[in-house]
């Protein structure tokens, strides 16, 4: 077997996989309303403004995905992830004049949310008579940025928020999300910054109702989820802008496994982070550099995304003129 031919069946069967994995998954329930939404937001972007060129575009994915266990499901695996990092990156990504689509999991944290009081929300507000409510004065000021900067991207038409919870969901809707901002070519950008799950029950294979423990322990087989990121760069979105993140918690490792992943995937850069530091530190790593990122520690409140963002702008706008030539 040649390179070319053995690459080439590996190609084939990926496809394979990835086919059976979209034609068992669950239907997404709100597929339509979800294609309705990203044409109208992608609409906008994609004619000339002026100078015939799209606008910039990035799909940011956040949080982590659930792995049901059962078809009417009661117990699910999940991951750590809070959805810090793509929330916030959301926030720079906005202020540097991007558009957002913001892919993020059910109840993790949201754009403009991060200086929000910790008090339940209900605590947040007090009646001042029977048919009023007010913020209270410790939080007002808090909340009403918070509900300003919100309010100002997604009437701007800047921010589209979209959810999921497992990962069927999360992949269903990341290759819609791909599919529509195509016709951006080059201006788009993804920023897959979610904790994908590896492994998964498929659908056809899982119990439909709850596991009973009755049986005994518990041995079940998951199966290795498609590697997406290969079909989102060459089949999906093939022009666009990718930044793929790898996490480990072993450090030893981390920059090796991100520097395979930028080859075997073709991402045009891989963050690397390590599980303890990531708010402080990352390393993005592209063909040709590893650039160490840090928070400033001197600046009270800065966050490891605002200088990140910085670079990746930087990066995109490079692979916008090149391709331009
Ligand atoms: C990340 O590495 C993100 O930076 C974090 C952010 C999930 C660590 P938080 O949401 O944490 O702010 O709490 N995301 C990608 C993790 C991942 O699943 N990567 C895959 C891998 O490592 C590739 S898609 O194999």
């Amino acid at each position: 077997m040649d390179t070319t031919n053995g690459l080439e069946i590996l190609q084939h069967n990926l496809l394979s996989e990835v086919k059976a994995f979209f034609d068992s998954a669950p239907p997404l329930k709100d597929s339509n309303e979800v294609s309705e939404k990203l044409k109208e937001f992608i609409e906008g972007f994609s004619t000339s403004q002026g100078d015939g060129r799209a606008e910039r575009v990035v799909c940011v994915t956040s949080g982590g995905t659930t792995v049901p266990l059962e078809q009417r499901c009661v117990r699910y695996i999940d991951n750590f992830s809070s959805g810090h990092r793509g929330a916030t990156s959301t926030e720079y990504f906005l202020k540097a004049g991007y558009a957002v689509i913001f892919l993020y999991r059910r109840g993790t944290c949201q754009p403009f949310c991060q200086s929000l009081p910790d008090d339940p929300l209900l605590e947040w507000f007090e009646p001042t008579s029977e048919s009023n409510i007010q913020v209270r004065e410790q939080h007002a000021k808090a909340v009403k940025r918070a509900i300003m900067k919100h309010h100002a991207a997604v009437a701007d038409g800047r921010l589209l928020k979209l959810s999921f919870t497992t990962i069927f969901e999360y992949l269903q809707i990341l290759k819609q999300i791909a599919m529509e901002t195509r016709c951006l070519g080059t201006h788009a950008m993804f920023y897959l910054a979610a904790a994908v799950s590896d492994f998964y029950k498929p659908w056809k294979d899982m119990a439909e109702h709850k596991i009973q423990s009755a049986s005994g322990p518990l041995d079940m087989q998951l199966s290795q989820v498609p590697k997406m990121l290969s079909v989102l760069r060459k089949e999906w979105a093939p022009l666009a802008f990718c930044i793929s993140f790898k996490l480990e918690t072993d450090s030893r490792i981390l920059l090796e496994k991100a520097d395979m992943a930028l080859k075997k995937y073709k991402m045009h850069a891989v963050v690397a982070n390590e599980l303890s530091t990531r708010k402080e530190q990352v390393v993005v790593v592209t063909g040709n550099e590893k650039v160490s990122v840090r928070r400033d520690k001197n600046h009270p409140g800065d966050d490891v995304e605002n200088p990140l963002i910085n670079l990746l702008l930087e990066r995109h706008s490079t692979y916008i003129e090149d391709s331009d030539i």
